[in-house]
C-alpha cells in the first residue's frame, strides 16, 4: 500500500516536479493512473503468458462502455479506501476525481454489457481478452437547452488517458480499396477482482502510413499535404451515436472492418509465433465472439488472411466458422445490418467476394440437406444486391445466442427461424448480467457493508449466489437498515442533481426512475403520458392518498432521430407544468436529468425505489438497467419482457409490479387489427392526456399542427404512410400502467412491507452477475478455462 503511494509520489515528481499535494486534479489522476500500472505490470504480463499458453478468447465489439476507470480499478486491487485515506493526509479529497470524465466508447447496453464481460473474465480468471475501436470522440455529451437536447462533442483525451499504453511496436496495416492505414494498438488493463488475473482491451487507433506529404506542402497544396493523415485519422475519429438503428454509411463499413482486420492479423501474428504456418490449430486455440453484427466482416476476413497463408477457401472457412461465434441483441428491424453489395464493392471489394463464397457455399449445403428453395431463398445471405449481416454470423459460426430466455425465444421462432430449424443445435440462450463490483461494491459502500454483515463475508464480490443467504434474514430491524440506507442514497442523489441539473428534489418523495437510451419501443412516453394522467387526477381530487413522487429521467436521443427528440421536449414541458402548479408541486415532480451516463447511473441506480423498464413486450432484448436497480433494492415496475421476467421469476412476481400486454396479447392484438385511435376515442381520459401533444397544452415552437409534437400525436393516432398507428402499444397499456403505478404508490406507504419486498429483490439477484453469464460462455461457448469459486 505504502507502496503505491512512493510510486505516485515518484510519478509526480518525475512527471510534474511535484509534490502530491501539488498536483493539479488532471495531473494526480495521470500520475497515480500511471502509479497504478506500474503497480500491475507483472501481474499484467504473468496474464499475458499464462493466456498465450492455453485455449483463449476474444470479445470483439465495436464498443466497450467502460466508465470512469480510477475508482473501479483502486476497488478492484482493493486499496480503495487505503489510497482514500493517504490522499486525505496530503489534503487531498479523492472525489477530485469525479470531475474528471471517462471515455464513453459506447452507445447503451451492448458496449456497458462488453464493458460489464471484460470486467467479469478478469475476475473469473476467464482468458478473454476484447478488441474494440479507441474512437478520438465517444457518445456526445448532452446539454439541455430550453428543454431540447443539443449535442456536444465528447473530447474525453483532452485530460490524458493514464489507462492506455500505445503499443507502436504492434502495429499493422489495414487496406481498403485506394487506401492503407495503420492500426495502432492501445493496451487497457483489465483487473480482476480477489485475483492477480489481468486482462487486456485492446483499442486501434487509425493514423496515416505517411503523415505529411513534403512535396506537397512545397507546392504550396498545404490541405493536400496533411489529406492522407486526415483521411486516416477519420476512420476512428468518432463513435456513431446510433443506439438500435442501422445506417448504412461508408465510415462505419470501413470503422468495422478497420478493427476487425486489424484484430485478426494480430490474434494470426502471436499464432504464427508459436506455431508458425501450421493452421490447423487455429480454432482449437482460439475463440472470437462477435459482439453483435458489427465485426461480423471478420469471418470473411479471416477467410482471407488464412488463405494468404496458403490454405483453400473451403479449409480457410472450415477454420474461421469453428473460431466465432454471434451474439444477436436486438430485434428491431431497423437495427439489423444489411450492406448494400455496391458499397461493399467500392470498400473491401475483396472481402465483398469472399462474401459471396460463403454465400453460395451455404446454398449448396441447404440443397445438399434437401431444404426447400422457398426456404433456402429466405436464408440467402447476399439477397438483392444486400448482404444480411446477421444471416452471415449465424451461418459462419459455432453458436448463436440470445441475451435473455425470452429474447433466445424470439430468435428461434421469429427473426431466425429458418436457421434454427436447420441448425438448432447451433442456438444458445445466455441471459445478460451486470458486474457486481462496480454495481454495488463501489456505487453503493453502505449496501454493501449490510451485505458483507449479513453473509458474513465479502465473498459476494466474486460470488453473488451468495446473495441468497439474505433470505433468511430479511427481519424487522434489517428492513429499518436498507431504508436508511436507501434515504442516504436518495439524499445524495438530491445534491448531485442539484448540483449538476440546478433541480431541487425532495428525499422523502418516491423516487420513480426511467434511464436509459431513448426509444420509441422503450416507451419513455408511456411513462411521461402516465404522468399526466395522474397530473389531472391530482387536480381532480381523485388521488387524495398520493405520497409525493419524482419521476426522474436520463436519456440520449440520437442526434438524427427527431421523434426521440421530441419526446425529450415533451417531458422537459411536462416537468414545466407539474413542478410549476400549486396544485401539484408538492406531489409530483419531473426531473429530466441532462448527460446520463456510466458516473451518474452509478449514482442514480441506488437511489431508485421504483425501475422503469417499459419497453413494448418481445422488443427489449434484455436489458441491463433492470439488473443495477434490482441489485440496489428497486422494485421493477415493468412489462413482461427481456429479463425482467427473469427478474420477476428470481424474486417472485408479488415484488415487483408487471403490467401490460404480453408478447402473446400483442401478436393477438396484430392479428385482430390494433386501433389504438377506437380506444382513444372512447376513453376521455386516454383522449385528454394525449391530447396535450396538440391542444396547446404545451409549445414545441412548432406552428399550430406542424411541430413535432404534432408530429408524435399523428404516429400515434392515424399512423404514418411507412408505419400503423400506436406501432409501440402507448395506448393499450396506458390505463394497465397508471393502475399499476398507483398501487406501487399506495404499497409505497407501508414502509415494513416495501422495504422487505426490496430486500427480497436484492437477495434473489444473485442470477444477475455478469460473472455467471462469462462463466456460461466460457462454459458452454468457448470451453475456455475460469477460476472454480
Ligand atoms: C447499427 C446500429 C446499431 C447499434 C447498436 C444496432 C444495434 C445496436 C445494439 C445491438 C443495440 C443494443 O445496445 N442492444 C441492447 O443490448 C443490450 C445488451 O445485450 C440489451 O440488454 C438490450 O436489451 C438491447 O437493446
Amino acid at each position: 500500500m505504502s507502496n503505491i503511494m512512493e510510486k505516485l509520489e515518484l510519478t509526480a515528481q518525475s512527471m510534474y516536479c511535484k509534490k502530491i499535494e501539488e498536483l493539479t486534479p488532471s495531473e494526480l489522476h495521470l500520475s497515480l493512473g500511471k502509479a497504478v500500472m506500474g503497480e500491475i505490470a507483472d501481474n499484467w504480463a504473468a496474464s499475458k503468458a499464462k493466456h498465450n499458453s492455453e485455449r483463449r478468447a476474444y470479445y470483439f465489439s465495436a464498443e466497450f462502455l467502460m466508465g470512469r476507470m480510477m475508482y473501479n480499478n483502486l476497488y478492484c486491487l482493493g486499496i480503495l479506501d487505503d489510497v482514500k485515506k493517504m490522499l486525505k493526509k496530503k489534503g487531498v479529497d479523492i472525489n477530485v476525481f469525479e470531475d474528471i470524465d471517462d471515455a464513453a466508447l459506447g452507445n447503451g447496453g451492448l458496449g456497458r454489457l462488453a464493458a460489464c464481460y471484460l470486467d467479469s473474465a478478469a475476475t473469473m480468471e476467464v482468458p478473454l481478452d476484447g478488441y474494440g475501436i479507441r474512437y478520438k470522440y465517444g457518445l456526445f455529451k448532452q446539454l439541455i437547452k430550453d428543454g431540447y437536447q443539443v449535442e456536444v462533442a465528447d473530447d474525453w483525451q483532452r485530460f490524458d488517458d493514464p489507462w492506455c499504453l500505445r503499443r507502436e511496436d504492434e502495429a499493422v496495416t489495414v487496406s481498403f480499396k485506394g487506401q492503407t492505414v495503420k492500426a495502432v494498438p492501445y493496451d487497457m488493463a483489465v483487473i480482476g477482482c480477489k485475483t492477480t488475473n489481468i486482462n487486456t482491451l485492446r483499442l486501434w487507433q487509425a493514423e496515416a502510413i505517411n503523415e505529411f506529404d513534403f512535396q506537397a506542402f512545397n507546392n504550396t497544396e498545404y490541405n493536400r499535404a496533411v489529406q492522407e493523415k486526415n483521411d486516416a485519422e477519420n476512420i476512428t475519429k468518432v463513435l456513431y451515436p446510433n443506439d438500435n438503428k442501422y445506417e448504412g454509411k461508408v465510415l462505419r463499413l470501413k470503422q468495422q472492418y478497420f478493427f476487425c482486420s486489424a484484430s485478426l492479423q494480430d490474434i494470426m501474428r502471436r499464432y504464427k509465433a508459436k506455431h508458425g504456418n501450421d493452421f490447423s490449430f487455429f480454432a482449437k486455440e482460439n475463440a472470437i465472439q462477435l459482439n453483435d453484427t458489427h465485426p461480423v466482416c471478420s469471418i470473411p476476413e479471416l477467410v482471407r488472411l488464412l488463405m494468404n497463408e496458403g490454405m483453400n477457401f473451403d479449409e480457410a472457412f472450415e477454420i474461421a466458422r469453428k473460431t466465432c461465434a454471434y451474439t444477436n441483441h436486438t430485434v428491431l428491424g431497423e437495427a439489423l445490418e444489411k450492406w448494400h453489395a455496391d458499397l461493399m464493392m467500392q470498400v473491401i471489394p475483396e472481402i465483398y467476394h469472399i462474401i459471396c463464397l460463403i454465400a453460395n457455399k451455404l446454398q449448396e449445403e441447404l440443397t445438399a440437406k434437401g431444404i426447400s428453395e422457398d426456404m433456402k431463398a429466405k436464408m440467402r445471405i447476399v439477397d438483392a444486391n444486400t448482404v444480411h449481416m446477421a444471416r452471415l454470423a449465424t451461418y459462419a459460426g459455432t453458436y448463436v445466442n440470445g441475451v435473455a430466455k425470452l429474447h433466445t425465444e424470439i430468435l428461434k421462432d421469429d427473426v431466425l427461424k429458418e436457421w434454427y430449424q436447420v441448425y438448432p443445435e447451433r442456438f444458445q440462450n445466455k441471459t445478460n448480467g451486470i458486474t457486481q463490483r462496480r454495481w454495488l461494491g463501489l456505487c453503493n459502500p453502505e449496501l454493501a457493508a449490510l451485505i458483507t454483515e449479513k453473509v458474513g463475508s465479502d465473498n459476494w464480490l466474486i460470488d453473488l449466489s451468495l446473495l441468497s443467504k439474505l433470505n433468511d434474514c430479511i427481519d424487522a430491524k434489517t428492513i429499518t437498515k436498507f431504508n436508511t440506507i436507501k434515504k442516504k442514497k436518495k439524499v445524495q442523489l438530491a445534491e448531485y442533481i442539484k448540483k449538476m441539473d440546478g433541480v431541487e428534489i425532495n428525499p422523502d418523495s418516491i423516487y420513480d426512475i426511467q434511464v436509459k437510451r431513448l426509444h420509441e419501443y422503450k416507451r419513455q412516453l408511456l411513462n411521461a403520458f402516465s404522468i399526466m394522467t395522474i397530473y389531472f387526477r391530482i387536480k381532480e381530487g381523485k388521488l387524495p392518498n398520493w405520497t409525493p413522487t419524482t419521476f426522474i429521467f436520463g436519456a440520449k436521443a440520437a442526434p438524427g432521430y427527431a421523434r426521440a427528440k421530441a419526446i425529450i421536449k415533451y417531458i422537459n414541458e411536462i416537468a414545466d407544468l407539474v413542478n410549476n402548479d400549486p396544485d401539484t408541486k408538492d406531489k409530483l415532480k419531473v426531473v429530466f436529468i441532462s448527460n446520463y451516463n456510466v458516473s451518474y447511473a452509478e449514482k442514480i441506480v441506488v437511489a431508485a425505489d421504483l425501475s422503469e423498464q417499459t419497453s413494448t413486450a418481445g422488443l427489449e432484448a434484455s436489458g441491463t438497467g433492470n439488473m443495477k436497480f434490482m441489485l440496489n433494492g428497486a422494485l421493477t415496475l415493468g412489462t413482461y419482457d427481456g429479463a425482467n421476467i427473469e427478474i420477476a421469476e428470481c424474486a417472485g412476481e408479488e415484488n415487483e409490479y408487471i403490467f401490460g400486454a404480453r408478447v402473446e396479447d400483442i401478436e393477438r392484438l396484430k392479428k385482430e387489427g390494433y386501433d389504438p385511435k377506437k380506444l382513444y376515442e372512447a376513453n376521455p381520459e386516454i383522449k385528454k392526456v394525449v391530447d396535450t401533444l396538440i391542444d396547446g397544452t404545451f409549445d414545441d415552437d412548432g406552428a399550430q399542427g406542424e411541430g413535432s409534437f404534432a408530429e408524435l400525436h399523428n404516429a400515434l393516432i392515424n399512423g404514418t404512410s411507412w408505419q400503423e398507428a400506436d406501432h409501440y402499444f402507448h395506448i393499450y397499456d396506458l390505463p394497465l400502467y397508471v393502475e399499476t403505478k398507483i398501487r406501487a404508490n399506495k404499497d409505497y406507504a407501508n414502509r415494513k412491507e416495501f422495504g422487505k419486498k426490496c430486500l427480497i429483490n436484492i437477495a434473489n439477484a444473485g442470477k444477475f452477475s455478469s460473472d455467471r453469464a462469462i462463466v456460461e460462455y466460457a462454459k458452454d461457448i468457448w470451453h475456455t478455462s475460469y477460476r472454480k469459486v
